[in-house]
């Protein structure tokens, strides 16, 4: 019996549903985290076209990739045979769960910024309670450097992205677009619910995609390899961004009109 079975599936549920966040502590055992480990080290070693480094005021590296087209050649395996999706499942209390996609995120060799605030939610095309993102380290993260979010964000304002530019983390993705600007949550931090988790390998935190979120800095001699999976279930709709978002999938936001099921073949469909 793996410590996930021990968890309070209930409390949980209702805590996703309001928090829009939820950490399960020693969700993955050594294997199921190995597993997972191989398919962030294929992502390292089979650079997409979604690959880049975010620009830093340091020497340390900040590299981050998603959407890799093959991506299922280094992560069906492990999908298909991973608890999370089952997981995930018990969060929604629903039984279908799509996979999306993966996204990867190398932290190291000195200072590196915050990731800024933002939601995923402003650069994908999807709407929906029944989406989650999975963050897993694979390196012990103090509280203090560790994702935090704005508990309950979810249910607020879709922001526009942020468009990660050095010394201003609000700078819009979209200038034209009628999202408002983000907050600059890192100036009033105490007026925001601001929660965040330390975590040890094993640990997984859930999220929804349209929770307000940032990553701390990493500082000299720490590492934060982070693989981040996506998943969607019943419910979930095309919903369009002014400018444009994801997924990148040819032929896919022509075929797709807003409030349609969100569907394509390319997601695999898990349970
Ligand atoms: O790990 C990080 O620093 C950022 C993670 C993140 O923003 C995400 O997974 O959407």
């Amino acid at each position: 019996m793996t410590a996930a079975a021990d968890l309070d599936w209930p409390a949980l549920r209702e805590a996703f549903a309001r928090d829009g966040v939820v950490k399960l502590p020693a969700a993955l055992d050594p294997a199921q985290l190995a597993q997972a480990q191989a398919a962030y080290d294929w992502s390292l070693a089979h650079p997409g076209p979604g690959a880049s480094k975010v620009r830093q005021a340091t020497e340390a590296t900040f590299y981050n990739d998603l959407f890799n087209p093959d991506a299922l050649t280094g992560y069906r395996a492990m999908l298909e045979a991973s608890p999370i999706p089952a997981h995930v499942a018990k969060l929604w209390d629903a039984p279908d769960v799509w996979f999306f996609y993966e996204q990867v995120f190398l932290k190291e060799g000195g200072e590196a910024r915050r990731t800024p605030w933002h939601q995923d939610s402003s650069y994908l095309a999807i709407a929906g309670d029944r989406l989650a993102v999975v963050w897993i380290s694979f390196d012990a993260v103090a509280q203090a450097d560790s994702l935090e979010f704005v508990r309950g964000s979810h249910r607020g304002a879709l922001y526009n992205g942020s468009s990660f530019k050095l010394g201003d983390d609000t700078a819009p993705l979209h200038p034209g677009s009628s999202l408002p600007r983000l907050p600059d949550i890192e100036a009033q931090r105490a007026a925001w619910d601001i929660v965040a988790w330390a975590v040890r390998p094993g640990d997984l935190i859930v999220f929804h995609p349209a929770v307000l979120h940032g990553g701390a800095a990493t500082h000299a001699g720490t590492r934060r390899r982070t693989l981040t999976l996506r998943f969607f279930g019943e419910g979930a709709v095309y919903d369009p961004r002014e400018g444009g978002a994801g997924p990148p999938i040819r032929g896919f936001h022509q075929r797709m009109r807003a409030g349609d099921p969100f569907r394509d073949p390319s997601f695999l469909k898990l349970r």
